[in-house]
């Protein structure tokens, strides 16, 4: 089933506490915690608590849980006072995503520059 906590996912082991994290902010149905290798002085990653494997799945199986993700992506930006901030959602091996249960990367605190690498 679509959400359900994966026994091998390290992010559920996160979200049930069986694998320690920087926990910033938690909501009923998302957890913020900081990268365990930072690439900005601030890089915060937003999970939902149910397993999605990546955004795409997430958006269309439970829009309503996608937008509590963004909703607290924000609330970390506003915590850390960034005035300018990057949300990313890597989406597949090819984009860079290494863990396959959906995060929002927020990452702000430094000059970006565009394109990504
Ligand atoms: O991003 C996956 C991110 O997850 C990557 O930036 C490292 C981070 N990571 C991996 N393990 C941990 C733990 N245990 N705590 C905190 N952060 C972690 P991706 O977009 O999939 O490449």
């Amino acid at each position: 089933m679509a959400g359900e906590s994966k026994d091998d996912c390290l992010f559920c082991k996160i979200v049930e506490g069986h694998v320690p994290a920087t926990i910033v902010r938690e909501t009923e149905t998302t957890v913020a915690f900081r990268d365990i290798n930072p690439q900005a002085p601030t890089h915060v990653l937003v999970i939902p608590k149910a397993h999605y494997k990546d955004a795409a799945a997430l958006a269309a199986a439970d829009p309503a849980l996608a937008a509590d993700v963004l909703r607290e992506a924000q609330a970390v930006a506003d915590e850390d006072k960034l005035e300018s901030y990057r949300i990313v959602f890597n989406t597949g091996a090819g984009a860079g995503q290494t863990v396959f249960h959906t995060h929002a990367h927020v990452l702000g605190g430094r000059g970006m520059q565009w394109p990504p690498g």
